[in-house]
């Protein structure tokens, strides 16, 4: 396992490894958390905040009970993220990760980020498994779960709060996962599938804390998986690592996808020498 301190420092000969491993990938999983965005401008989960809400820590903001006890500061809260992210465009290695599908049979996208970049950034199969900021739902989830609330066709003094479900008068509330909630079933049993299948697992910019999402690397290498990590720090996941790319996604994952592509011309050129 290789850990170089900056992405400059990783010689083209590792890159050229990673890419080879990648392309001779049938079924590639790549696992993304909060570092994939931050070079679109997103704070990671773990940063510190700034502005208004530097004082608040997020672990304490994104749990059901902060919500019931200060329901208007979590929903300014994730309004003011919401509006960090309504700015916020794709960076290269969204893009280099959505460029994966036409180098690899199949590449499916396990993300923990609610801000929806994977997909703007063309990737097609993505499993947003702690859910989506930009989707509203009902606390009470009165409809079934989740039962969601087009915020946007309802008036409400935001001075006030969060909006009110149409339908039982509950706090509408962010369609994510906090602390102590269930992923979505259905997505759960998926990701966890594709782990127990996949041959390669990229696993780019999360700490490999919070559970159950940071067991999913090793459920992935017990089944034979090969795990590539890119993360400018070492995390729990390093040690399972066969390689970890230590640098920002944005600067390492171009160069892989660009390694790959040079495998893709190579193997062209050899086919028409044949
Ligand atoms: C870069 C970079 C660059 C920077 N390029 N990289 C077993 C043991 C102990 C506890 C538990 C357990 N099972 C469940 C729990 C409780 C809890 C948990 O895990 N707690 C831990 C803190 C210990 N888990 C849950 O409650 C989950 N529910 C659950 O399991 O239900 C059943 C159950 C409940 C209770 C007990 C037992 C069972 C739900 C977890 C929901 C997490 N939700 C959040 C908020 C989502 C909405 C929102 O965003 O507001 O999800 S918390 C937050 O953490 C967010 C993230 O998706 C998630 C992961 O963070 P991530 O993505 O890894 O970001 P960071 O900031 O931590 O790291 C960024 C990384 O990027 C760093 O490593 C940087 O180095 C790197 N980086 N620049 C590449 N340019």
């Amino acid at each position: 396992m290789s850990t170089p301190n900056s992405a400059a420092q990783i010689p083209e000969s590792t890159i050229a490894e990673v890419a080879r491993a990648l392309w001779q990938s049938r079924h590639l999983l790549v696992l993304s958390g909060a570092g994939i965005s931050k070079e679109s401008g997103i704070p990671t989960f773990r940063d510190a905040q700034e502005g208004l809400w530097a004082r608040f820590d997020p672990m304490e903001l994104a749990t059901p009970q902060a919500f019931r006890s200060h329901p208007k500061r979590v929903w300014d809260w994730y309004e003011y993220r919401r509006a960090l992210i309504a700015n916020a465009r794709p960076n290269a290695g969204h893009r280099a990760i959505a460029e994966l599908e036409a180098l690899v049979d199949e590449v499916v996208v396990i993300t923990q980020n609610i801000d929806g970049l994977h997909q703007e950034a063309g990737s097609h199969d993505v499993i947003p498994i702690h859910g989506d900021i930009r989707k509203n739902k009902c606390s009470a989830n009165c409809r079934g779960n989740p039962t969601y609330v087009d915020v946007s066709a309802l008036e409400w003094d935001t001075d006030a709060g969060p909006p009110r479900c149409p339908h039982c008068g509950a706090y509408v509330r962010p369609d994510v996962v906090w602390f102590g909630e269930n992923l979505p079933s259905a997505l759960l049993d998926r990701a966890e599938r594709l782990c127990r299948t996949a041959d390669v697992m990229l696993v780019v910019g999360t700490s490999g804390v919070v559970q159950p999402v940071a067991s999913f690397p090793f459920i992935a290498a017990r089944s034979g998986a090969v795990i590539v990590e890119v993360n400018p720090d070492t995390t729990p996941i390093t040690p399972i690592a066969r390689w970890h790319l230590a640098g920002p996604s944005g600067e390492l994952l171009p160069r892989v996808v660009a390694a790959m592509r040079a495998l893709r011309a190579g193997d062209t050129a050899g086919a028409d020498d044949a």
